[in-house]
């Protein structure tokens, strides 16, 4: 009994010397790479280390009071949900921190940032951060592309006071801004912003689904609708309604208020405005230079304002788009409830209502769409022309200009064993999207290829020009063949 038991002790004690020594030789890189981020920062030895608190919008983590620069650890989470794009209508969203816009982050000027980007282990695709705000190659983006179920570092000195976006930008950069992966960093002047009484969080951002406005469901992305720059929502904080209802804005009257105001894009800029208010002062385009008595602030696309007022009379202040059909007809509408005495002088509500009708009712009409005509090939070589244009537009950004792909996140195209074994299948590809583990030339890819909008003629075209390029088995693919091949291969 007790040799026994002594036997399995000095076991287990070897077990836990094995494991030791493995864990000590697979750690060694982290361990280098931790010392360099300490060499590297060499003053970081004497700041304080504080832990950044992060808040979801159109929440503001609070002011900066401390007089000094400190080194700021911020873990950001990326995180792709299912979540509310409208009522009804659902969206995956690629999210920094289960939010769209993502935690809002509140620095200091001359702080010491040390970034962790983890990418949850249930991701579909590898993400990383491009911060407006670093000095550096890619703002971080070359030193986070962070894989699902890893977790990236790197550091970097704020030398810039200001509001910064921060956005993914992994390829295709478009598509994972366009699913919501932006947010906003504050950089604190060293002197601090001045005192008011509400902070609040607000970024825009167009979405492009199969579907139109309103329609329900879970929407895909729509490839051709970003392209065209015709967006099907343009909304506030991730949502239509997002500021709505109860989730309105508040203050009380008399209160200062300043809207930290970002704009994620990808494509539109924003003609920001609060309906009823006059911004007493603006941070244009987040910088430090302010102007005064400003109606609407223009917020690029990647870019931010920093808008404040006094609410001096109650009632319901409505933040928009002022490109107005954005606002009434895609979503980008908030609201800002002020309660409070009224101040008759100041705004004195309706004093009368009577008809006027000088040149009597008018009905107004709308214009018909024409439909384009897309190009349709002759021949082989018309086809070959025509299916590079739409590799061009469509594939390169995953799949790469020479059809190689990304190892790991991309299938490569070129002499894809995948590709030249079923091409019945791989047009079923195209044509339908594709989820779930395939192997390619031996190497795993557990992704997502989003659907795209192409008709039988593009993908016969861009299949053709596929299969008599990079080393692939050649032939030529017809529009019938497509449609055999889409109806037998729905999956
Ligand atoms: C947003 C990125 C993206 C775009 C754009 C895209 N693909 Fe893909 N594609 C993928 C991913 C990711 C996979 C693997 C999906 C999986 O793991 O289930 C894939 C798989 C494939 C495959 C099967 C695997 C292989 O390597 O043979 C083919 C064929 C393919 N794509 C062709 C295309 C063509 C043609 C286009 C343009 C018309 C295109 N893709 C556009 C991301 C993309
Ligand atoms: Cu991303």
């Amino acid at each position: 009994m007790k040799r026994s038991s002594i036997t399995r002790k000095l076991q287990l004690l070897a077990i836990a010397i094995y494991c030791a020594g493995i864990l000590g030789a697979c750690s060694t890189q982290t361990t280098e790479a931790e010392k360099a981020l300490t060499a590297g920062t060499s003053s970081s030895k004497e700041l304080p280390v504080i832990e950044a608190e992060l808040t979801a919008p159109p929440l503001v983590p609070a002011p900066i009071t401390r007089k000094h620069p400190a080194k700021v650890v911020v873990r950001l989470e990326v995180t792709e949900v299912v979540q509310k794009l409208a009522d009804g209508v659902d969206y995956t969203f690629w999210t920094f921190g289960g939010s769209v816009p993502g935690k809002f982050i509140r620095i200091r000027q001359n702080d010491e940032v040390e970034f962790h980007l983890m990418n949850h282990p249930d991701s579909k695709n590898p993400h990383n951060i491009d911060l407006h705000a670093v000095t550096g190659p890619g703002g971080g983006a070359a030193s986070t592309f962070t894989a699902p179920g890893h977790e990236t570092v790197f550091s970097f000195k704020a030398l810039n006071p200001g509001l910064y976006v921060y956005h993914c930008a992994t390829a295709p950069v478009g598509m994972h801004i366009a699913n919501g992966m932006y947010g906003l960093i504050l950089v604190e002047p060293e002197e601090g912003l001045p005192k008011v009484d509400k902070e609040y969080y607000v970024m825009q951002g167009d979405f492009y689904t199969k579907g139109g406005f309103g329609d329900a469901g879970l929407q895909p992305f729509d490839m051709g609708k970003a392209l065209d720059e015709n967006p099907t929502y343009v909304v506030f904080n991730g949502s239509v309604g997002a500021l709505n209802g109860d989730n309105a804005l508040t203050a009380k009257t008399g209160e200062t208020v300043r809207l930290f105001v970002g704009n994620g894009g990808p494509n539109l800029v924003s003609s920001f405005h609060v309906i009823g208010e006059i911004f007493d002062k603006v941070y244009s385009e987040g910088g430090s230079k302010t102007n005064l008595n400003v109606q609407t602030t223009l917020v690029p696309a990647g870019g931010s304002a920093i808008t404040e007022f006094k609410a001096d009379v109650p009632g319901t202040y409505i933040l928009v788009d002022h490109s107005i059909f954005r606002a009434f007809n895609k979503g980008a509408l908030g609201m800002l409830k002020v309660e409070g005495p009224e101040y008759k002088d100041i705004y004195s509500g309706q004093i009368m209502d009577k008809v006027y009708l000088p040149e009597g009712a008018t009905i107004q009409e709308m214009p018909l769409a024409k439909a384009p005509t897309a190009p349709v090939a002759a021949n082989k070589d018309q086809r070959l022309a025509l299916g590079k244009a739409v590799f061009v537009q469509n594939c390169q950004a995953c799949h790469q200009a020479e059809g190689q792909g990304i190892k790991g996140a991309f299938p490569p195209l070129a002499k894809s064993d995948y590709l030249n074994a079923d091409v019945d299948r791989s047009i079923g590809v195209i044509a339908h999207g594709l989820e779930g583990q395939i192997k390619v030339n031996g190497e795993l890819y557990n992704s997502t290829m989003p659907k795209l909008k192409l008709t039988d003629e593009e993908i016969a075209n861009v299949m053709t020009f596929i299969l008599n390029n990079w080393g692939n088995k050649g032939g030529e693919v017809t529009t019938q063949q497509v449609a055999k091949a889409k109806a037998s291969n729905k999956h």
